[in-house]
């Protein structure tokens, strides 16, 4: 079984991302499962083409997409995509959509096609925090959730997918001037791996 696991980059003038990080240290496989990393670039057209491109390349029997939620003090496994882009601040091609959406078209959401539940119940049995998340906001990662999810629908070949958002690591969370949750990035590593674990069970 092949799990395509992506993660993006540095974004918001930050020269790490937690999701990158943690990704990165996962290791290329788990038992029978072998794990495929992508980085993909903080930009909303860009990451869509990025992800859906690796789908065809490596045909995976699921896809897990990962991106940092800075302010958020658990690992939440996103329950719903919506069709909507409206950002806050520019992406790292300079694009700061507003209020437009993901697929002029297209639904006005797709859920999850993975196990946001066993997921974040796994995270949980790893001794990390763990939720189910129900907005995975209106940036680049809720853009990329949508265009995934789109794309897989489109396929007929009944792929899983979906996204899951990591705090910042301690050392982000320690650089910020509010007080900031933050979490070993070697729990959120642990974290991800759980969840992946529930995936594949
Ligand atoms: N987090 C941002 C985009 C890239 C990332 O890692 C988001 O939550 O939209």
């Amino acid at each position: 079984m092949k799990l395509l696991l992506t993660a993006f980059e540095p974004f918001g003038g930050e020269t790490v991302n937690a999701a990158w990080e943690a990704v990165n240290l996962l290791p290329d496989r788990l038992g029978a499962l072998e794990i495929i990393k992508r980085t993909v670039p903080t930009e909303f057209d860009r990451s869509i083409a990025c992800v859906t491109a690796a789908v065809e390349a490596v045909c995976p029997d699921a896809v897990l997409c990962v991106g940092q939620a800075g302010g958020r003090a658990a690992l939440t496994p996103e329950r719903i995509a919506v069709n909507l882009r409206d950002a806050r601040i520019p992406d790292n091609g300079g694009f700061q959509p507003q209020d437009e959406p993901v697929v002029p078209g297209g639904p006005a959401a797709y859920f999850s096609t993975l196990p946001v539940k066993a997921m974040a119940q796994a995270i949980q049995a790893a001794g990390l925090p763990g939720e189910v998340s129900n907005t995975a906001g209106l940036y680049v990662c809720n853009n990329l959730m949508y265009g995934l999810l789109h794309f897989l629908a489109g396929t007929r070949r009944n792929i899983p997918g979906g996204f899951l958002h990591v705090p910042l690591t301690d050392a982000q969370a320690a650089a910020r001037e509010k007080p900031t949750p933050g979490l070993p990035l070697k729990d959120i590593a642990r974290g991800l791996t759980a969840a992946i674990s529930a995936i594949f069970p």
